[in-house]
């Protein structure tokens, strides 16, 4: 008997991208168990199985067929320097890879750092940068708390990632260029479209993903109108193909129902209440396709 195909995901075991990325495949309908202790797991209802481990052997995992597919913040695919494919960009753990100088560090531009040694988790990114802007500088490589380098005499500034800013502040460092932004995006092997039945799981997956995040960016609007309004409604709301009209007991209004974007939603909103649509009715959107 043939086994059945299943496609392999790795995420990250615990840290930043952990929850999220639990999140939207659990979002696909997908149900399995995760426990801190268990490494591996299952999906109970899609053929999908999962590895748990540390973001930066994402990359390699996927690249030498450990896992099919992985989700990683960019900065790990760019500075494990493998050729995969992004095949989607998740939009979340987003933050951006600055350089940073203690307080009393005069900085004009990425000229200042000519010589210096900056310390960073990410060289290969930092070098190509330094190379693009022919500066040449000495890279101190380290694993982790990067900002505590200048205070302990190891490097002149840092290159590290950067949210809020406070880690910088509170060790007494000052960003002053941002070089490179991230967010956590899906990897897959370049070579993944030989593979057939992994590679329909996947579309599978990437199907039920995209109609999660469609609906997410969408609100369902329901209102009554008077019918001879109904031309400018339409202008209004603006690229609906068929926007359902139903007439209403009272003859000369009607009831309109669309889907509109939540980026132009209270614009849309607004000019609807002024052309006269009453009982504006607004609703999420649970899952949408295209
Ligand atoms: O254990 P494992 O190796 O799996 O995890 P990790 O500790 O290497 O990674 P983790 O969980 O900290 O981050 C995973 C990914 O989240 C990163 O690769 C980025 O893509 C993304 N991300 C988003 C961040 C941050 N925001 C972030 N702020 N990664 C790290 N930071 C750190 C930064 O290095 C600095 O120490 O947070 C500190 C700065 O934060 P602010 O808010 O004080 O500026
Ligand atoms: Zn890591």
């Amino acid at each position: 008997m043939c086994e059945e195909k299943r496609l392999r995901i790795a995420i990250q075991k615990s840290g930043r991208l952990s929850e999220k990325s639990l999140g939207i495949i659990r979002s696909c309908g997908i149900d399995f168990q995760t426990d801190e202790r268990v490494l591996r797991s299952s999906a109970s209802n899609f053929p999908l199985d999962f590895i748990f481990v540390r973001d930066d052997d994402i990359p390699t995992y996927v690249y030498d067929n450990v896992a099919d597919i992985g989700i990683v913040g960019r900065n790990e695919l760019d500075e494990s320097g493998y050729a995969l494919d992004v095949v989607r960009d998740l939009g979340f753990a987003s933050c951006r890879l600055s350089i940073a100088v203690p307080v009393d560090f005069t900085y004009t531009s990425l000229k200042c750092l000519e010589g210096r040694r900056i310390a960073t988790s990410y060289p290969r990114i930092l070098s190509s940068i330094l190379e693009k802007n022919g500066v040449s500088a000495s890279l101190v490589t380290v694993s982790g708390s990067v900002e505590i380098t200048p205070a302990i005499g190891i490097a002149d500034c840092i290159c590290d990632l950067v949210s809020t800013g406070t880690t910088l502040k509170m060790n007494g460092l000052r960003e002053v260029e941002e070089i490179y932004r991230t967010s956590a995006v899906m990897i897959a092997r370049k070579d993944f479209g030989c593979e057939i039945e992994k590679k329909s799981i996947l579309d599978r997956l990437l199907v039920r993903m995209d109609t999660v995040n469609n609906a997410k960016k969408k609100k369902y609007v329901l209102f009554n109108l008077p019918s001879v309004k109904l031309d400018e409604a339409a202008r209004i709301i603006g690229g609906m193909k068929s926007p359902t009209v139903t007439p209403l007991l009272d003859k000369d209004w009607v009831s309109v129902q669309s889907v509109v974007s939540e980026d132009r939603f209270w614009s849309v909103f607004e000019d609807l209440r002024n052309l006269g649509a009453e009982g504006i009715l607004v609703m999420p959107i649970e899952k949408m396709s295209d």
